[in-house]
């Protein structure tokens, strides 16, 4: 079997020659036009950026180098007690663009368990920061902290060669993944369940093993399982997301992975990117007190009404890309229906009555272009009701999968040598005087 580092070092050189063919053969080729809503509208729609790991089709969903989730699903190696997919394997898919072993996806959870570790400079920063700061500024910070060992820094004041680029992205990188279950399970320990003890690293478990071991439910498969799907079909959204495009946009100034992936989870723990989870929650919690357990349809739509006529938006609706229910969110929900303690939940009921009458509220509503549900309309329902009740700890856990592919792509820009981020912008002047120059 091949490890890791042999795997990336067969797959980098026939990419490499893939890009420099398409540079020198369709360099001036047109593949879209900029208009001005784009300029105006956050960019919605510019094909813009290279992203290997994995590309977004509005009505089908996430592909993640080709594979959609069902695919991932069947193909991809599960935790040795488990059958929902695991991170490691969608780490290697993301990484190598392969299908991994059983083998290597069991030698990569040893990788990581072994590296899983938190310097104790980063413990005791974390156990210094007040519990009332949200957990995830607390992630970023701790992420950011982790840059102290990076390999990528060390060897660029020392002048290696941008051949060698790569090789330490990769090694920060696998560093960072295999420290997140620490780092975030910290966090959680110390905001939510204070003076109680933290589980070591265990070398013998999976990441996500670890994880949820960490966090105090080690004993609670069902949600240790919930845990692996989520974090794995999280991972990555193609690179256009606000995460994606910050951590990649950082990283082509040649700052390490740890610093930055600190600036995508900045960007993560906005609400109309990944803290919409906790506010989903939030809002279903507040419907299902509202409407004193007696729910209809009809008690559902005058919910959403009110919701809009306040002025909010519904949380876990819509999308900047998806234009048709998220297909994470259609795996979480099977996830659910496979559960009777879960399916019979008043609150992951109320979560599917939701999506029975949501789309056509929002339509008549008339704004959003994506009347559907996202990923963030579900994950969070099952964390409730498996006890991780503390939903501001909700986007640390999505922080912990969104690394997947942020990761992914950092080693790929510095294999592929793509350059520093550099977008043209406009002032309103300049851009009227541009309109009547065309
Ligand atoms: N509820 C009410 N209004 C909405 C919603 C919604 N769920 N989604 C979009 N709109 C509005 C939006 O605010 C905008 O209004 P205005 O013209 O007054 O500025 C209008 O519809 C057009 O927006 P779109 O072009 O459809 O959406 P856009 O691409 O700008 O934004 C989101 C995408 C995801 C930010 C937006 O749908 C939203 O705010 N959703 C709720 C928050 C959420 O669930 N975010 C999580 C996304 C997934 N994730 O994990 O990151
Ligand atoms: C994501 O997973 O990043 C979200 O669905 C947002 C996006 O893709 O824009």
């Amino acid at each position: 079997t091949k490890s890791l580092r042999e795997t990336l070092k067969e797959v980098i050189p026939a990419k490499q020659e893939q890009l420099k063919k398409l540079k020198a053969e369709h360099s001036q080729t047109v593949v879209g036009d900029v208009k001005v809503e784009n300029i105006i509208g956050g960019m919605r729609g510019i094909k813009a950026m290279l992203w290997e790991a994995s590309v977004l089709d509005p009505l089908e969903g996430i592909r993640f180098h080709g594979l959609s989730i069902p695919e991932c699903q069947k193909q991809l190696p599960t935790a040795p007690d488990g059958k929902e997919i695991l991170p490691e394997s969608m780490l290697w898919l993301l990484l190598t663009g392969q299908v991994p072993t059983t083998e290597q996806a069991r030698e990569l959870s040893k990788e990581l368990a072994e590296k899983g570790e938190l310097p104790k400079f980063v413990e005791d920063l974390l156990d210094s920061l007040p519990t009332t700061l949200h957990p995830m500024t607390q992630m970023a910070i701790g992420v950011s902290a982790l840059n102290h060992d990076s390999a990528f820094q060390a060897n660029y004041e020392k002048g290696m060669k941008k051949a060698d680029y790569w090789t330490h992205t990769l090694e920060d990188s696998l560093s960072l993944v295999a420290r997140l279950p620490a780092l975030s399970a910290r966090i959680y320990r110390n905001v939510y369940k204070p003076g109680t003890d933290l589980a070591a690293v265990d070398k013998n478990l999976d990441l996500v093993g670890n994880y949820s071991n960490m966090l105090g439910f080690g004993d609670n498969k069902d949600l240790t399982e919930y845990l692996r799907l989520y974090i794995a079909i999280h991972g990555d959204h193609e690179g256009g997301n606000a995460s994606a495009h910050a951590s990649h946009l950082v990283a082509s100034t040649l700052a390490d992975p740890f610093l930055s992936y600190s600036a995508g989870l900045q960007a993560l723990a906005g609400p109309l990117h990944g803290l919409a989870n906790q506010e989903v929650l939030r809002w279903q919690l507040n419907m299902l007190k509202e409407l004193d357990g007696k729910v209809t349809h009809s008690d559902i739509k005058d919910f959403l009404w009110k919701t809009l006529k306040s002025g909010q938006v519904v949380p876990g609706y819509g999308h900047g890309v998806l234009r048709n229910p998220d297909p994470r969110f259609i795996a979480l929900q099977e996830f659910c229906d496979t559960r009777p303690e879960l399916s019979s939940s008043p609150l992951v009921q109320l979560v599917k009555q939701t999506f029975e009458v949501a789309p056509d509220v929002l339509k008549e509503h008339g704004k959003t272009k994506n009347p559907f549900p996202n990923v963030d309309a579900a994950s969070g329902c099952v964390l409730y009701e498996y006890g991780l009740k503390d939903f501001k700890y909700y986007t640390v856990i999505f922080g912990v999968s969104r690394a997947l592919g942020c990761v992914s792509q950092l080693v790929w820009a510095r294999a592929l040598g793509l350059p520093l981020e550099r977008p043209k912008s406009y002032s309103i002047d300049a851009l009227e005087k541009l309109i009547k120059s065309q």
